[in-house]
């Protein structure tokens, strides 16, 4: 710790009799004191605007009271802690989420009512904690709320950036990137922790083989309490912030030297500043890196220290600690602990690696080769001199404990190959004796020139393969530190091969993405520790995704039920199943969709001008803009449609299927042809939705800067979600879940969860369409001599070349990324899957003209899908990797 408490004797402390949840003001009295001495609103026209601040600082004291017990009750039974190592958590707003958690959302609704407010309303107050660029940064913060819920005890680590995700914008048909200003207010939801600080080093040189970094920033904690549903365990999010040693230099100020004055504080400003905002892809910068071995190495400090106030010896912290590696971002964990344990606690190399191996579980989240983190040795050097040196050492232990495995092997193939080439040339000697024989008897100029031949063969005949060199060249395959494929001699860190080796438990979160990274991603490493490989379907908090984005659909089911259990134990949704045959159910199942449609069609009159209709279909693909999840391909649809829309008669007009159909997701500012894909979208909404031919048959909506709170308004409003990556590459998708709990149909591909949902649904109940992933290979290298195009596709993309849509040079380049054998040849296999993506769509139109069996499969998608909680998860977790317990309060 840096900074020492002050030295004062504080009286003993008094026993804190509150129930964890109602400190000695009550709801209504403390929202009027925070009014008036917390956000000092009394006298000013602003009680509106800090309503939101009062009622938030409000539920803090009550946060407080249950963290504070929970964490003391921790401390005093010690039970094993799981330590989540995550650099996203993207957790959305968190007032009503708090404010249902602890049970009190009839008491806060009653004290509103003096202020003629409702809680949904002051909630929008709130901006959304924006830790995270999608999928996985939103895992981690469901799985929060799970450990809690179950009174695990854990805690997520993470960085507490000062600007999140960026804000998109439109402008002139474009998307814009605009900063998030998300604490511009102040964060009651946080609590800051001066007298928690560690050092954390970073470049340097290694000197009597001691670190001595040559930079040294401050990490200091943020803790974020977070609420268990309905129990008294709060959970805890400690994030990390950034502070200099020496944040003015008044000497270099003196000096006149005014920039060197705050140098210091501009670089450690630099670390926390920004959330990179890549989504499934890396970005391999050395700030990156920073930012990674910044929450690491402090969450790993902090963790050490707390386990020896408490304990002597480092050998017991397997028993109390289990680090979960959220992706290849914390890898450097690994590293880091081994030289914490070396370095600072004095433990031999041996010792330090069984602690670690002991400690460390990943968990993979993609199989795109552009996802998988590799730093330069070159990089890494510099930054982390030590750690680089410790890689190399645990790089060479694991080759040398694989050698005698790849020795075996080697050894095998040599043999089998072997007694075929010694067939091979015993051949070729009796061939070559007989030429001889006959080139003697011809004389000796025969002899001479067949001698000469004989002589030429044998040298260029296959010598026996050096069995040394075939072990070190397959050796390369295993090794942690390799070659970069595209630039010669740049050696790389594959940080997955890292996390593998320095872990216990591997995962992958989805079970055809569990079997794919352990055939076409680590298949050596199953070999060597097969064991380690696992599954972890994903899932979502029910709490967030169904109960209290979707209240009235969660009344309806509470009724149907009996009971509200269902929000702690999903298995109870499965009740559900027989009210689908209800026809009185289905219309109130109707009716609260109908109610969710018209919130939406508000939202988006608001945001983008368009006024939609709640009569037609309300058909939804939001997630990150990127390739491999094909938002292109629903547009080319889009095209077809509003095509086939144009060429009707009147009266078959009058019997087509009308559709709102809903865009959302932010493009990561660097992807040149994610940025064109939104792009188009805007631009085939501007025609659609302006032509007053089409009315209301079709709308084409991009709904601007998708993110948490955005979803919680559009996925109850869905009744039609899109999930159509190309099979193979979504690592497993969660708002494909969170869509089913609130009973929108699936089109999709058998891809990630998809093939689950399917499993749980019944698969005659998804629009399932296009290539299975076993086939993507080979498909990839016929499509070379693709021609063969739907003519549908084809007509389509003339649109948007011709200027159907304005801009034709703009979009060149996306045209061509799917038509062009040397500008991306449709690596995503959009025209592959196209005809039988359209097939599906003909048959989502058919049956939404049956309400009655809309609603029914509806109401099973709902019924179905309880497995997807994030609560069964979790569960899995502590007891097939974490082996953690639950403790709650008595
Ligand atoms: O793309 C994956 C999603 O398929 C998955 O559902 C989610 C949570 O497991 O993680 C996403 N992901 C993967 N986001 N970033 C990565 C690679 O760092």
């Amino acid at each position: 710790k840096v900074r020492s408490m002050l030295d004062i004797s504080f009286p003993p402390k008094e026993e804190d009799t509150s129930n964890g949840v109602a400190p000695k003001l009550g709801v209504e009295a403390s929202i009027e004191h925070e009014l008036k001495y917390r956000v000092s609103a009394n006298n000013t026209d602003a009680r509106p605007v800090k309503l939101y601040q009062s009622v938030a600082w409000s539920v803090h004291d009550r946060l407080v009271d249950a963290f504070d017990q929970t964490q003391a009750y921790w401390k005093e039974k010690d039970p094993k802690h799981i330590y989540y190592l995550s650099a996203e958590f993207l957790m959305g707003r968190t007032l009503t989420n708090a404010v249902n958690n602890l049970d009190l959302g009839g008491e806060y609704a009653e004290a509103l009512k003096k202020y003629g407010a409702d809680l949904e309303t002051v909630a929008t107050g709130e901006l959304d904690a924006a830790l995270g660029n999608g999928g996985l940064g939103r895992l981690a913060a469901c799985f929060l709320d799970s450990m809690a819920s179950l009174d695990l005890p854990g805690w997520g680590y993470g960085i507490r950036y000062r600007y999140g995700m960026f804000k998109q914008g439109v402008k002139d048909g474009l998307q814009v990137e605009l900063p998030d200003y998300w604490l511009d207010n102040g964060n009651p939801w946080e609590i800051r922790r001066p007298e928690t600080q560690f050092k954390v080093g970073f470049y340097g040189s290694l000197e009597d083989g001691k670190w001595v970094p040559g930079e040294e920033v401050i990490a200091e904690a943020y803790d974020v309490p977070i609420p268990g549903y309905k129990t008294k365990t709060c959970g805890n999010l400690r994030l990390w912030d950034a502070l200099a040693p020496e944040e003015f230099d008044l000497e270099a100020f003196n000096a006149g030297d005014y920039s060197k004055a705050v140098e210091q504080k501009r670089r450690a400003d630099g670390i926390t500043a920004v959330l990179y905002p890549n989504d499934a892809t890396e970005e391999g910068k050395e700030l990156r890196l920073k930012q990674q071995f910044f929450f690491v190495s402090a969450s790993l400090q902090d963790t050490i220290a707390r386990y020896l106030e408490q304990h002597k010896d480092l050998a017991g912290l397997p028993d109390k600690a289990c680090f979960q590696m959220n992706d290849t971002h914390p890898t450097i964990a690994v590293a880091e602990l081994m030289r914490l344990l070396i370095d600072e606690h004095g433990l031999s190399y041996d010792d330090a690696w069984a602690i670690t191996t002991k400690c460390v579980a990943y968990t993979n989240h993609t199989v795109m080769p552009e996802a998988l983190e590799k730093w330069p040795v070159r990089v890494l050097a510099k930054l982390l001199p030590r750690h680089m040196q410790l890689i190399e050492q645990i790089n060479s232990n694991w080759l040398d404990s694989i050698t005698g495995h790849v020795t075996a092997k080697v050894e095998a193939e040599l043999a089998a190959s072997d007694a075929e080439k010694q067939k091979k040339a015993a051949a070729a000697a009796e061939e070559r004796k007989a030429a001889l024989v006959a080139a003697e008897a011809k004389g000796e100029e025969a002899l001479a020139a067949a001698k000469k031949v004989v002589s030429e063969e044998e040298a260029a005949e296959e010598k026996p393969a050096d069995k040394a060199t075939l072990v070190e060249e397959k050796l390369k395959t295993y090794s942690i530190i390799q070659e970069n494929q595209w630039t010669k001699g740049e050696m790389l860190v594959n940080m997955a091969y890292l996390a593998v080796v320095g872990s216990f438990a591997v995962n992958g979160v989805a079970a055809i993405h569990s079997e794919i990274i352990k055939t076409d991603i680590f298949p050596h490493f199953v070999e060597i520790f097969p064991e380690r490989f696992q599954n972890k379907t994903n899932g979502v908090t029910l709490r967030r995704w169904l109960a209290y984005c979707n209240p009235e659909l969660s009344a309806l089911i509470t009724e149907a039920l009996g009971t509200d259990e269902w929000v702690r134990d999903a298995t109870l949704l499965a009740k559900l199943k027989p009210f689908a045959e209800d026809a009185a159910f289905r219309a109130r199942w109707r009716e609260v969709k109908q109610q969710k449609k018209k919130a939406l069609a508000e939202r988006i009159r608001e945001q983008t001008g368009y006024q939609v209709s709640t009569e037609p279909m309300y058909d939804i693909h939001v997630k990150r803009i990127h390739e491999y999840k094909r938002q292109y391909m629903n547009a080319i649809s889009l095209i077809h449609r509003y095509k086939v829309l144009k060429e009707m008669t009147p009266e078959q007009r009058a019997k087509a299927v009308p559709r709102v159909v809903v865009f959302g997701g932010k493009a990561a500012s660097a992807y040149y042809m994610a940025k064109k894909i939104v792009a188009l979208i805007l631009s085939i909404g501007e025609t659609v939705n302006n032509d007053p031919e089409i009315g209301d048959l079709l709308k084409v909506v991009f709904l601007p800067n998708y993110n948490v709170s955005e979803a919680e308004l559009i996925i109850p409003a869905a009744e039609i979600s899109q999930h159509i990556s190309t099979a193979g590459t979504e690592a497993s998708g969660t708002s494909n879940m969170k869509f089913a709990l609130n009973g929108a149909l699936i089109i999709g591909t058998l891809d990630g969860a998809n093939i689950e949902i399917g499993e749980n649904t019944g698969f005659e109940n998804l629009f399932i369409f296009g290539v299975k992933a076993d086939e993507i290979n080979k498909l990839r290298e016929d499509r070379k001599n693709f021609s063969d195009y739907d003519p549908r596709y084809t007509a389509a993309l003339q649109m948007v070349s011709s200027g159907v849509f304005g801009r034709p040079e703009y979009f060149e380049d996306l045209v061509a990324s799917i038509t062009d054998m040397n500008r991306g040849n449709d690596w995503f296999l959009l025209a592959n899957d196209f005809a039988s993506y359209m097939d599906a769509q003909d048959a989502i139109d058919e049956l939404y003209r049956d309400q009655e069996e809309w609603t029914r499969r509806s109401i099973i998608y709902t019924a179905s899908n309880g497995f997807f909680s994030s609560d069964r998860t979790i569960d899995q977790y502590a007891r097939e990797i974490w082996n953690v317990q639950p403790t709650p309060q008595p």
